[in-house]
């Protein structure tokens, strides 16, 4: 039999949410089809005059990859242009765009934050990057311009968070609360489809994932954690993967079991990672699949966010993976 499609997968569920008006399902469609053109587009990137700087900065003074830009107007466009939210922040706009602003009528109740097009490191060299999302329902009224309260909500109250992996194939994996799905791309056909139902974490997690080049800036109890994972004892040592990507780094945890660990550095004090279009969505999709996401301290999602751009350090993957890096953290640092 034919596996479902992504469209006709995104229809049957519709029911999950008893008061639904299809909003979502309208919304989550939308980021489909921005998703199948930025594939567009990654897929040819060596072809056309699109790879290398854009010659500018984002808002955390990084230079932008044109890819970036890019990617940061389709999905934008797809967004507004449908009509289908009422607010959007990305990781490459400094300011939140409010939509109901632009358009009197608009009378949606959904937020998205974006990151359009993460791990721009590897952009230039032919290595898979991806798109994260987030979802939220808006708390200010419904017709009126967005606030910046309505995207800093903690992790917890999001209604989906997905992400698109460009890899050897592209993937769209989403949750809306009811466990995460993957969808693979068909390239002929443009169609993505039902490839990996019900995704979760193997019971233990052997990998870990982590830019050791920045190992002397790291906290004790990460650098401890480091050495557990290489010890020779009982199912030890593990292995080291990092591609320097979050979404495919966390997708290959997630499919093999694994941690990937972003602590805070000498560079990045807080972390390098952004709680609102990275961390949240990255650790619902993580709770959703039987994973756990941490800041060493506090479960990510718990987290009451004060800006659209904060930072946070990051673990997450396996369950007992990440708690046994809150102990070393607990008792070294
Ligand atoms: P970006 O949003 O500028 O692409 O940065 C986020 C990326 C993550 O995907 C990746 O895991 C991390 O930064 C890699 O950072 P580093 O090069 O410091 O290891
Ligand atoms: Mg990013």
């Amino acid at each position: 039999m034919q596996p479902k499609t992504l469209g006709e997968f995104v229809i049957e569920k519709q029911h999950e949410f008893p008061y639904s008006t299809g909003e979502l399902s309208t919304l989550l469609n939308s980021i489909r089809l921005a998703a199948k053109v930025v594939n567009h587009h990654v897929n040819k990137a060596g072809l056309t005059d699109i790879l290398g700087a854009a010659g500018n900065n984002n808002v955390h003074a990084e230079e932008q990859q044109k890819l970036d830009v890019l990617a940061n107007r389709l999905f934008i466009d797809a967004l507004v242009n449908r009509e289908i939210v009422c607010g959007i922040a990305s990781e490459e706009e400094e300011n939140y765009v409010s939509v109901a602003g632009m358009k009197s009528d608009n009378m949606n109740k959904y937020v998205v934050l974006i990151d359009p097009l993460d791990g721009s490191s590897n952009i230039d060299v032919n290595v898979s990057v991806g798109t994260i999302f987030s979802i939220y329902r808006r708390i200010s009224p419904v017709g009126q311009p967005v606030t910046l309260e309505d995207f800093l909500q903690p992790g917890r109250k999001q209604v989906a968070a997905g992400y698109v992996i460009y890899g050897t194939s592209t993937m769209l994996v989403y949750t809306t609360g009811h466990g995460v799905n993957g969808f693979t791309l068909n390239p002929a056909l443009g169609v993505f489809y039902l490839s990996h139902p019900q995704m979760k974490f193997p019971e233990k997690g052997k990998i870990y994932s982590i830019n050791e080049g920045n190992y002397v800036h790291f906290p004790l109890g990460i650098k401890k954690f480091i050495k557990y994972c290489q010890e020779e004892k009982d199912d030890r040592p593990c292995t080291s993967r990092y591609i320097g990507s979050l979404v495919s780094d966390f997708h290959r945890n997630m499919i093999k079991g694994g941690v990937y660990l972003y602590p805070p550095t000498s560079k990045h004090p807080s972390g390098k990672l952004r709680l609102l279009y990275e961390c949240n969505p990255m650790a619902f999709l993580a709770e959703q699949a039987g994973g756990k996401a941490s800041d060493g301290y506090r479960d990510i999602l718990d987290i009451e966010p004060v800006e659209l751009h904060q930072r946070v350090p990051f673990y997450v993957g396996n369950r007992d993976m990440v708690e046994r890096i809150e102990e070393f953290i607990q008792i070294y640092d």
